[in-house]
C-alpha cells in the first residue's frame, strides 16, 4: 500500500490505498515506516516527496479496522499511537533531509496532521484538511495539537479541532497552515520540481536549518543564538559552503554535493 521510487536524489513516496482514500491500515504503516527508514539511511536520498494515489491524500486511520459492533473490549489507542503514528512523525521531523508533501486531495484525521508535519506542504486547490477526530469522539493526534497552534495560532487551532470543519487549500494557505496552493493539474509537476531542487541543495546545511527552525519553539532567543552558532560552525566546515562561495565569486551556478 506504499510505493516508493528514487530518482535524481528524490525518494517519492506514494500512499497507495486509493479505494479508501489512503486510510492507514497496518500494512500502510509498515510500508511508510520502511520508506522513511530508507530515506534516512540511503546516501542517495537527498529529499523526500510524500503524496497520495487517487483522489485523496490520506483519510487517517482506517475506521473499518476496529468495528465497535464486534469488539469484546475497546482497543488501546494509546498503544496504536506509540507503535505507529508517533514514530512516523518523529521519523519525518528527525530526518536531516527536506520532506515535501504534495496534498493531492482530502487530508483527514491523522492524514491531515501527517501532511502538516512535513517541512514544505503544497496542496492542490481542491484539497481540504479536516481535523475529523471530534466527529468520532477522539482527540487530534499525530502531532495535531502541537502542530496546529504553532501553524495557525490557538484560536483557529481550537476551533478546527473542536468543530472538525474542513479547511480548503486556499484558506490553509492564507492562514499559513501550508506553504502554497497549486492548480490541481500542476501539483505534481511543481512538487517534483521543488523536491528535485531541494535534493540538489546543500543537504547538510538544509538538515541543520530544519532542526534549528523546529527547535526554536522550545528555546529562548538566547539559547537559539547559541544553537545557530553551533549549526553554523558545522555548516561552515561543509564542502558545499566552500562550493557555494566559490561559485558566487566565479559568477557561476553552484554544484552541491550534499555534504
Ligand atoms: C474510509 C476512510 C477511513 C476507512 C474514507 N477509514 N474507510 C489514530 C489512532 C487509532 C485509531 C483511531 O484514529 C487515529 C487517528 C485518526 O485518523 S482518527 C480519524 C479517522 N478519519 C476520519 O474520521 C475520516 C473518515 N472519512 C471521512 O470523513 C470521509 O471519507 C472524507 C471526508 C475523508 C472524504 O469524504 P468523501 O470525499 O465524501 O469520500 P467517501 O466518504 O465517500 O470515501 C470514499 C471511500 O473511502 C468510502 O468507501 P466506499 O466503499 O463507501 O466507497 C469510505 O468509506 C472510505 N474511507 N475514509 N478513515
Amino acid at each position: 500500500p506504499v510505493l516508493s521510487e528514487l530518482s535524481d536524489g528524490v525518494l517519492e513516496i506514494t500512499l497507495n490505498r486509493p479505494e479508501k482514500l489512503n486510510a492507514f491500515d497496518e500494512a500502510m504503516h509498515v510500508g511508510l515506516r520502511a520508506a522513511f527508514d530508507r530515506a534516512n539511511t540511503d546516501k542517495d536520498v537527498h529529499a523526500v516527496l510524500l503524496t497520495g494515489a487517487g483522489r485523496g491524500f490520506c483519510s487517517g486511520q482506517d475506521l473499518g479496522d476496529r468495528d465497535p459492533r464486534t469488539w469484546d473490549a475497546p482497543p488501546n489507542l494509546g498503544r496504536t499511537l506509540d507503535t505507529y503514528y508517533n514514530p512516523l512523525i518523529r521519523r519525518i521531523r528527525g530526518l536531516d533531509k527536506p520532506v515535501i508533501c504534495a496534498v493531492n486531495g482530502v487530508a483527514a484525521g491523522a492524514g491531515a496532521n501527517l501532511a502538516l508535519a512535513c517541512d514544505i506542504v503544497l496542496a492542490a486547490r481542491s484539497a481540504r484538511f479536516i481535523e475529523a477526530f471530534a466527529k468520532i469522539g477522539l482527540v487530534p493526534d499525530t502531532g495535531g495539537t502541537w502542530l496546529l497552534p504553532h501553524l495557525v495560532g490557538e484560536a483557529r487551532a481550537k476551533a478546527l479541532a473542536l468543530t472538525g470543519e474542513p479547511v480548503g487549500a486556499d484558506q490553509a494557505e492564507a492562514w499559513g497552515m501550508i506553504w502554497k496552493v497549486v492548480a490541481d493539474d500542476a501539483l505534481m509537476d511543481e512538487a517534483r520540481a521543488l523536491t528535485r531542487k531541494m535534493a540538489g541543495g546543500p543537504t547538510l546545511g538544509l538538515g541543520l536549518t530544519k532542526r534549528l527552525v523546529q527547535g526554536a519553539a522550545a528555546r529562548t532567543l538566547d539559547a537559539q543564538l547559541d544553537a545557530e552558532r553551533d549549526a553554523q560552525a558545522k555548516a561552515g566546515r561543509s564542502a558545499d559552503y566552500a562550493e557555494g562561495v566559490t561559485a558566487f565569486l566565479e559568477k557561476r551556478k553552484s554544484v552541491f554535493r550534499g555534504k
